[in-house]
């Protein structure tokens, strides 16, 4: 293998090319070489082998109906405290207006997460649902993460698979990846201690998976983890996947890494950190979990956190999946994210096809709806 600079990766090349699993140690290996070539193209080799060409994305929106929570997650400078002027707490009449002023027509997917709100009754949750899927039809919901489905649980008094059925029956399409943060106990006790616990996100995730619910999953990294740690979240995601494809018949969707945004919150005042994680790391990021969580369908990168520039070179690092149009987005921009709040079909269809790939139109359940031609550069020939 010419072409391969650290030799110490040749048996983790051979193992790829094969098809078959990394072990956690190779994985290891995988974050600490310095031959990022390689690691670019064993990414790629999966991503295709998967998906060819195709990089898939959504035309979607994003609400977030309160930014109330009483958690107290160290990394978040999205939440606000009652009486804050900041704070804001829709109605689902409210919810159905804030989508009518912002909905564009084509919009498939509909992405909510928010806050644990202190007050809400149960019955607010199917409602809003319920309105949205009356006065919008054609939207797909995907809302609430297993941390939202934990607290809506606590407050109903109904188990964690009572409330995702209920909310199904209202009209949930899909669940969001989101409050996975990083799943190591050491972590976990110092930013986010009062939030669902490891094992019982993915718990919360595996029964959505049993009721035929697809669902997302999220990491957020670059802050104090280690390398051990993220591979360990990864690790216990491809397990439960593993579970969830032949018991279910499948489970995740997507693997989403969050970029730590470093402004506006706790944990990087208490760092006496400023800075934004680094491209490579990224980019090294994205190919791991593409390489070892070798049973999930899609590695996304999210623009909104590592910017729309890095997300196109992404496309050669895994990614085959970048999210969607969003129009507003709250939680990262809170900390900090220079993205802006939207982009348009056509800029996104751009990034995909100046990247030398096929952009392809999805909705919330992946179903294809549009395929856009390649590139110009040969029509320009
Ligand atoms: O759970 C909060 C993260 C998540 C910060 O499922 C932060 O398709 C970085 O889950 N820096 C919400 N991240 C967003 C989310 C998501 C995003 C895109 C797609 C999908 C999907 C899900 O945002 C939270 C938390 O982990 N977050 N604060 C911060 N300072």
């Amino acid at each position: 293998m010419k072409w391969l600079r650290d030799q110490s990766l040749a048996p983790i090349v051979e193992k790829v090319e094969a098809g078959e699993r990394l072990a956690f140690d190779e994985g290891l290996r995988l974050y600490h070489t310095r031959d990022l070539n390689a690691l670019m193209r064993l990414a790629n080799l999966h991503k295709e082998r998967l998906h060819g060409d195709k990089v898939y994305f959504v035309h979607s929106m994003r609400l977030e109906f309160t930014n109330l929570c009483y958690v107290g997650c160290t990394f978040c400078a999205f939440a606000a405290r009652k009486g804050e002027e900041r704070a804001w707490d829709y109605s689902p009449e409210e919810v159905a207006e804030q989508v009518r002023r912002r909905y564009l027509p084509g919009i498939t997917e509909l992405h909510m997460s928010s806050g644990h709100h202190p007050n809400h009754k149960w019955d607010y949750y199917p409602e809003m649902v319920r309105q949205l899927r009356q006065n919008f039809p054609d939207l797909q919901v995907k809302a609430f993460t297993a941390a939202e489905i934990e607290h809506l649980s606590k407050i109903s008094k109904k188990p964690t698979l009572e409330v995702l059925r209920e909310l199904q029956a209202a009209g949930l399409a899909a669940m969001p990846g989101g409050g996975a943060e990083i799943f190591a106990d050491r972590v976990r006790r110092q930013i986010a201690k009062n939030k669902v616990k490891a094992e019982k996100w993915l718990h919360i995730h595996r029964e959505a998976h049993s009721l035929g619910m697809r669902t997302n999953a999220t990491m957020l990294y670059g802050h104090i983890e280690t390398l051990e740690e993220r591979l360990d979240h990864m690790d216990r995601l491809r397990d439960l996947q593993d579970d969830s494809i032949a018991q279910f018949g499948g489970g995740f969707h997507a693997f989403i890494p969050l970029a730590f945004q470093p402004l506006g919150n706790t944990l990087a005042q208490n760092l006496g950190k400023t800075e934004y994680t680094t491209g490579l790391d990224d980019l090294r990021n994205l190919a791991v979990a593409r390489i070892y969580l070798d049973n999930f369908p899609h590695i996304k990168g999210y623009w909104v956190m590592i910017g729309s520039e890095l997300t196109q070179v992404s496309l050669d690092w895994g990614v085959s999946d970048i999210d969607g149009t969003i129009q507003e987005e709250h939680i990262a921009h809170a900390a900090g994210a220079t993205s802006p709040m939207a982009l348009s079909q056509a800029s996104m269809v751009r990034m995909i096809q100046d990247a030398g790939r096929l952009p392809v139109l999805r909705d919330a359940y992946y179903h294809e709806l549009e395929t856009f031609p390649r590139a110009g550069l040969e029509a320009a020939d």
